[in-house]
């Protein structure tokens, strides 16, 4: 059964440790390569081997074919599991990895190819029989073309970028008056992203659901579905929370849409574990929106529903080992929801917010599973994807799932940065998703990152306090008899004074005020050079320090315009997560 004797795994963080799992229990050995930026971080220290390939950003390591694959020859590994992200759909590398004789542990590249491109991929599926979102598959010319398709297909519709994927270059044009300017932007944003400004257009249907199908096919033309998954949830096309089944799908439309996935995956020579992503709309018609050629990060809540382990079969597959199961023997038990824990800000806009952990527990207990690349300590790197975890639920039932989920998010402790699990407390109390509806609007909504931050603050600490100056402190109290644990955020001399200084100049209720003022370090490191001065007026963005930290130099800026005063740190000096460099002052008359 032991196909492979040791894997590279060309990847950091959850994903990684998730993979090496699995090589684990299949008794195959595990390689890591890490960057710079990761020399302490958990996926290098989980592997048998791990070798350093390059500094931190992502260009010079993770996605350097060539250092990936020196790796994989001076390890001696005989195969290369890309995970999610960075070469995982990079059709040139998987071609690569076999010219230097490494298994790919993936699709053929010329299935990532047509997939790749998505007016290829939409011809093939018109080919193929699997119906594809009104439109054109084949570039549109013009702003003209623009127009003349709105008026075929009725408005309003969407362009979208033909090398895109992800809503990434997506616009919706309502009228004919705007289609010259959304069609010059999908250009631009096509452009930007994929070095391609091709477009294409598709009617643009009103609060569909997203839902997707997994498929597994093995090199002996065996195919078949393990249900669907729905991402519906999602931020700027960031998804959020995933489930199976999804709340829209009977067995009759599972089957339909199991059946489609079948047909698009042998219809590009398909093999590997790979997921066809597709649109619902309310009268129950499925649409092929896309095919993701990779493990997905959503794809453990299809494990949790089936008992199978998606990445072991991935490996026997590239293995030339034929499935061992067939469709008949697919059993779907029960609900699972998937909540990505992201290392953002949803009192400020989703920002990514790298920094030290400083306290860490996960949940545990009935049906709860934890993916996570971090621990007490660990160093959130803002050069890398803001996923930390992945926390997945399994229960009888939905709404069994969705309780289970609220447990388990109470359970977890995240201090020192900021994350999404107040948001998805709020979210999956929420009215909208109780009901299983598509919550478009909620998700994106002020009410819910206001009602998440709120929540956000019965696990709020250091880093995240108002002035970047207060401690948490447990006491615990007994009251009736009854053991309560209290935080307490505790503002430290000599910086009491300061806050209280602060607030009254903010006044009451401007909690946010207060807390805007400070400039903090985000993490813990040596300040390299201060670059202003007491009194200097300085603007947003600019530089007031560098501090080095992982032997990264990090520019800690301005938050706003305004006059530096307080300023309390000096080249070589040492300073903590969430110390105060100075404070920028407005006058506030
Ligand atoms: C669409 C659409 C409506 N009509 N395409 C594409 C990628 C995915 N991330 C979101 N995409 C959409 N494509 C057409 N022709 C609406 C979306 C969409 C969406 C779809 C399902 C669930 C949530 C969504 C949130 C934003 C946009």
């Amino acid at each position: 059964m032991t196909v492979f004797s040791k894997i590279l795994v060309a990847n950091r963080g959850e994903i990684a440790i998730r993979i090496f799992r699995t090589l684990r229990e299949l008794g195959i050995g595990t390689v890591a390569v890490y960057s710079e930026a990761d020399r302490g971080s958990l996926h290098a220290a989980a592997a048998d081997e791990a070798y350093l390939i390059g500094p931190g950003p992502p260009p010079e390591s993770y996605l350097s074919q060539e250092r990936v694959l020196e790796t994989a020859a001076r390890a001696g590994a005989e195969a290369v599991h890309p995970g999610y992200g960075f070469l995982a759909e990079n059709a040139a590398f998987a071609r690569a990895c076999e010219a230097a004789g490494f298994v790919w542990i993936g699709p053929p590249p010329e299935a990532i190819d047509v997939m790749g491109s998505k007016t290829a991929a939409r011809k093939a599926m018109t080919v193929a029989g699997v119906p594809i979102v009104p439109g054109t598959t084949a570039p549109v010319e013009s702003a003209d073309d623009v127009r003349r398709l709105g008026g075929e297909l009725g408005w309003p519709i969407a362009i979208k970028a033909s090398a895109g994927g992800g809503g990434k270059g997506l616009k919706v044009v309502s009228e004919p008056d705007e289609a010259d300017r959304a069609y010059e932007s999908a250009r631009r944003e096509g452009e930007a992203y994929f070095s391609d400004s091709a477009v294409y257009v598709e009617r643009y249907l009103e609060d569909p659901r997203h839902v997707e199908v997994q498929i597994l096919a093995d090199s002996h033309g065996n195919l078949l579905h393990l249900g669907e998954r729905d991402c519906t949830i999602q931020r700027r096309h960031q998804k959020l929370v995933e489930e199976t089944p999804s709340p829209a799908v009977g067995g009759e439309l599972r089957e339909r849409i199991g059946r489609l996935g079948i047909d698009a995956a042998r219809a590009v020579g398909y093999r590997s574990v790979g997921t066809i992503e597709g649109l619902l709309d309310r009268d129950g018609n499925y649409f092929f929106l896309e095919m993701n050629t990779r493990i997905q990060v959503e794809h453990t809540v299809t494990e949790v529903v089936t008992g199978l382990d998606l990445v072991r079969e991935q490996v026997l597959i590239a293995g030339g080992e034929p499935l061992s199961l067939r469709q008949d023997d697919v059993r779907l038990t029960g609900h699972a929801i998937e909540c990505r824990i992201n290392a953002e800000d949803p009192s400020n806009g989703f920002l990514p917010s790298p920094g030290r952990i400083t306290s860490y527990r996960e949940p545990a207990g009935p049906g709860v599973r934890v993916d996570s690349g971090v621990a007490a300590g660990s160093e959130v790197v803002g050069l890398y994807d803001p996923l930390i975890a992945k926390l997945i639920v399994h229960g009888v039932d939905r709404d069994h799932a969705r309780r289970r989920m609220l447990r388990a998010l109470d359970e977890y402790e995240i201090g020192g940065i900021a994350t999404l699990l107040g948001f998805h407390r709020a979210l999956l109390e929420h009215p909208c998703f109780a009901a299983g509806e598509t919550c478009h609007g909620v998700v994106e909504s002020k009410e819910l990152a206001e009602q998440a931050d709120r929540l956000s603050h019965q696990t709020t600490n250091l880093a995240e306090s108002p002035d970047g100056r207060l401690r948490e402190r447990v006491a615990r109290v007994e009251l009736d008899g009854r053991l309560y644990e209290v935080k307490a955020l505790v503002p430290e001399p000599p910086f009491a004074e300061l806050a209280r200084r602060r607030r009254e100049r903010s006044g009451p209720g401007a909690h946010h005020g207060a807390a805007r003022d400070a400039v903090v370090t985000p993490m813990q490191g040596t300040v390299l050079a201060v670059e202003v001065a007491e009194g200097d007026e300085v603007r947003a963005g600019q530089v007031i320090c560098i501090v080095e930290a992982m032997k990264m130099e990090n520019e800690i800026t301005a938050h706003r315009d305004g006059v530096v005063t307080e300023l309390s740190v000096e080249p070589g000096q040492a300073v903590t997560t969430g110390q105060i460099v100075c404070v920028v002052s407005q006058d506030e008359t």
